[in-house]
């Protein structure tokens, strides 16, 4: 790749699968993203959308979104916790081989996917959510956390480098580490470090997949709501670490929080979009939804306006929980829910990028 050709990528003139700046892996995916931003389009994403869905799981080919729209979402969404144990299954039950295989069929569906990672905490031994201990702060003086970490790193290294598709080439996927930083309700959020000690979890991170050769990563970066330009730059690790500026915004509350959700949004979206185009990268909303979609138009006319106004490479939405384990936990409508048909409007928008 030149020099040149880099810098074409990086204002991303590069549409199309024979320009040579898209050679590499990850570079293809970041041109397709910034490519549907370019011309006012977005991928619609799903987080765990074919493992499992209201009413059913693990069935071949089926998914919530699918069966109102006849489409998959443009974007899949998958989550690493506990690959770091070295578990065959996610922290939701979803098998690794089988997040494997649906990444691949993603690719050849022409849709994108992206990685999360909700993992343990080294320092205790609980999940994500344990804030009992902050491994960011007794990992200086302590060598055995920081190797436990590296273990764990190298296995989630591991498990992308080993995505490959029909061809036996690797599959570009978005990983989103270490996210929604800026909350208090992950070890690695902002009451439990130093902005500097954030920064190096993430180049450490970035330095044990790129020893592994790994290249096949599209790096996102992702803090949470209510943040100045200053503070969201505060834990950011470096333009050579991030592809991928985003922000993860929930609306909560239903119609009472619109307001709050929309003003979230506004004040954020913007300096991200505008610092993303500045530096060459990709603008998102990285994660987002309303619980159980309780507004009928929710997706038309909150969502859809807001995708449109900032140009953001695509948007996803959490997952559709079982409904006898988590009856409310649902972002997308299902058939005979009140925002069935506004959703169906809204996956036909042609700025939304679903697949077949
Ligand atoms: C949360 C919830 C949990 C889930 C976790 C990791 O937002 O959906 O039920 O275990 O994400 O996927």
């Amino acid at each position: 790749m030149t020099f040149l050709s880099i810098l074409a990528c990086a204002a991303c003139v590069c549409a199309g699968a024979d320009s040579t700046c898209c050679a590499s892996t990850a570079q293809s995916l970041i041109c397709n993203l910034a490519d549907a931003a370019e011309h006012g389009r977005f991928y619609f994403g799903h987080h765990d959308d074919t493992a499992y869905g209201r009413d059913w799981q693990y069935v071949e080919g089926a998914s919530d979104v699918k069966a109102l729209t006849g489409r998959y979402p443009g974007m899949m969404s998958w989550d690493l916790g506990m690959i770091e144990l070295a578990s065959d299954k996610n922290l939701d039950g979803v098998p690794f081989s089988f997040m494997a295989t649906e990444i691949s069929r993603q690719q050849a569906r022409g849709g994108v996917s992206t990685i999360s990672w909700h993992p343990r905490n080294p320092a205790t031994g609980g999940d994500s959510w344990d804030t009992s201990a902050s491994p960011l702060e007794l990992m200086a003086e302590n060598p055995a956390l920081r190797d436990t970490l590296e273990l764990w790193i190298d296995r989630a290294a591991d498990f992308i480098g080993s995505i490959r598709n029909d061809a036996g080439e690797r599959v570009p996927v978005i990983l989103r580490p270490w996210h929604e930083n800026s909350g208090s309700w992950f070890w690695w959020g902002a009451p439990y470090g130093t902005p500097q000690q954030y920064i190096d979890l993430w180049k450490l991170t970035r330095e044990r997949f790129d020893a592994k050769g790994i290249d096949n990563v599209v790096w996102a970066y992702a803090p949470d709501k209510d943040l100045t330009p200053e503070q969201y730059f505060s834990t950011y690790p470096g333009d050579e670490y991030v592809d991928i500026l985003g922000c993860d915004i929930y609306h909560f509350d239903g119609e009472n929080g619109l307001a709050d959700f929309e003003r979230r949004l506004n004040d954020q979206l913007p300096y991200i979009a505008a610092e993303a185009s500045r530096r060459g990268k990709v603008a998102a909303l990285t994660e987002t939804g309303l619980e159980s979609v309780t507004m009928p138009r929710w997706y038309t006319e909150v969502m859809l306006p807001v995708m449109k106004r900032y140009k953001l490479a695509y948007v996803c939405v959490w997952r559709n929980a079982q409904k006898q384990q988590l009856p409310d936990h649902y972002y997308v409508p299902f058939k005979g829910h009140p925002a069935e048909a506004d959703f169906v409007e809204f996956a036909s928008d042609p700025a939304v990028i679903m697949v077949r």
